[in-house]
């Protein structure tokens, strides 16, 4: 018999989502009669506009044609990694620094073979679940505390900060997870806060993995898309991002990352080179119906289409705060980001769950599923039909939240 890998070992209870999905199917098995309503996972409901969908469509027949037929595409499209670069990167990376995949999740597990098990990890707490348990299946989180993992730094991200972390936390040569519009807490990084950021990345000779899934949701122009709007992110960030919330490409699996070829190891070995050699070894490229589909989002139809999808999802986010606040309930987010995070003072976030699926058969997120400081908060997402959005705040209103 094979021995178990430790790290599996090592990761705490099971994965949040999953473990949401499992109390929700309990609840609707003892309560029948009970319609849910799921503001818990970040899962697109809405259908994909024509022009997209048409791209993917497309995508589909050219398979069925030996003139446009393509098999592997490793690298990814051409045209799509130069679309990318122009749409969201004023055409500033080389071709080169700009890999396809099928999503941001899946790339931000592969990015973390590069760091290997002997690396100190930093994170936004609270986070997406990702970044730690993805930690500690490479060996990188070191053993189980009371309140995470040795060794990792959460970074408390609070009211009193404003939601962004104390930099000076972070140790030398650590890898940064740092994702703005924050999932769960809607906050979106300023200009001058990822400047800071970049300058302690510098400084601590540390590499930051920007997550900006999220980057479409923005609406205040002031606040930075991308890391690479700040001057020097090239030499110590990489970026992921996806077509997941934007486009609505949840389930249809389409995402990028950007590799600076300016950023290195501390030998001086090429970060993009290595990741290169990962994903042409363990990943055999993205669905080319994907990337068609990818190629019409970016297209200007594509993107007034992204834009008004955003829109609805950010139209549901405003109803939820409002009837939240109404409530006298605080919550921050919303409003560049589809998720609302709630505090429920003295409270546990499970327990606040529970009582929210109880009394309004509303799921939610629990705050703590995301890093000790989340204790005590919930996390409601925009993700959803509007009708069923509607339907969630007038029975919230009808909540009492206890003292
Ligand atoms: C549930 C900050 C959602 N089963 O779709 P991808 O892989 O391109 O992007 C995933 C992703 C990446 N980065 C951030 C995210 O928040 C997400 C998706 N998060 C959520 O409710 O927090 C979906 C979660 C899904 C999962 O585990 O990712």
């Amino acid at each position: 018999m094979l021995k178990r890998n430790q790290n599996s070992a090592n990761l705490k209870a099971g994965y949040l989502f999953p473990e949401i999905a499992r109390r929700r199917r309990e609840f609707a098995t003892s309560h029948p009669e009970a319609r849910l309503i799921s503001l818990g996972v970040g899962n697109t409901t809405e259908p994909l506009p024509p022009h997209i969908c048409a791209g993917l469509a497309r995508g589909a027949t050219m398979l069925g044609a030996a003139e446009s037929y393509s098999g592997y595409m490793d690298e990814g499209l051409p045209a799509l990694r130069k679309r990318i670069n122009a749409v969201f990167y004023d055409n500033k990376h080389a071709i080169d620094e700009i890999f396809i995949s099928d999503g941001a999740k899946c790339d931000i597990g592969r990015l973390q073979l590069l760091f290997g098990s002997d690396v100190h990890v930093a994170v936004q707490d609270p986070s997406y679940p990702v970044y730690v348990d993805g930690s500690v299946l490479v060996g990188a989180a070191g053993g189980a505390t009371a309140n995470g993992y040795a060794g990792i730094s959460y970074l408390p991200c609070t009211a009193e900060n404003d939601y962004f972390p104390d930099l000076s936390k972070i140790e030398s040569n650590s890898l940064i997870y740092f994702c703005s519009p924050n999932n769960p807490t809607g906050a979106a990084a300023t200009k001058a806060q990822l400047q800071s950021l970049v300058a302690a990345a510098l400084k601590t000779g540390s590499l930051i993995i920007f997550d900006a899934a999220y980057s479409e949701y923005i609406r205040d122009r002031a606040l930075p898309k991308t890391i690479f709007d700040i001057e020097g992110a090239d030499s110590c960030a990489l970026e992921v991002n996806s077509f997941s919330k934007s486009a609505g490409f949840t389930g249809v699996r389409l995402g990028w990352t950007v590799v600076p070829k300016k950023l290195k190891f501390a030998g001086g070995e090429s970060v993009n080179a290595d990741w290169s050699r990962v994903m042409s070894t363990i990943f055999n490229g993205a669905s080319n119906i994907a990337q068609s589909g990818g190629l019409a989002a970016l297209s200007d139809t594509g993107l007034k289409e992204i834009k008004a999808l955003t829109d609805f999802y950010l139209g549901n986010a405003a109803l939820i705060r409002g009837a939240l606040e109404k409530l006298n309930i605080s919550c921050v987010g919303g409003d560049n980001s589809p998720y609302i995070w709630a505090h429920f003072p003295k409270q546990d976030s499970w327990s606040m769950f529970e009582r929210i699926l109880e009394k309004c058969h509303v799921v939610t997120t629990p705050g703590s599923g995301f890093g000790p400081a989340g204790e005590s908060f919930i996390r409601f997402s925009a993700f959803g039909r509007r009708s069923d959005v509607e339907e969630a705040c007038v029975r919230l209103a009808d909540f009492k939240a206890p003292k």
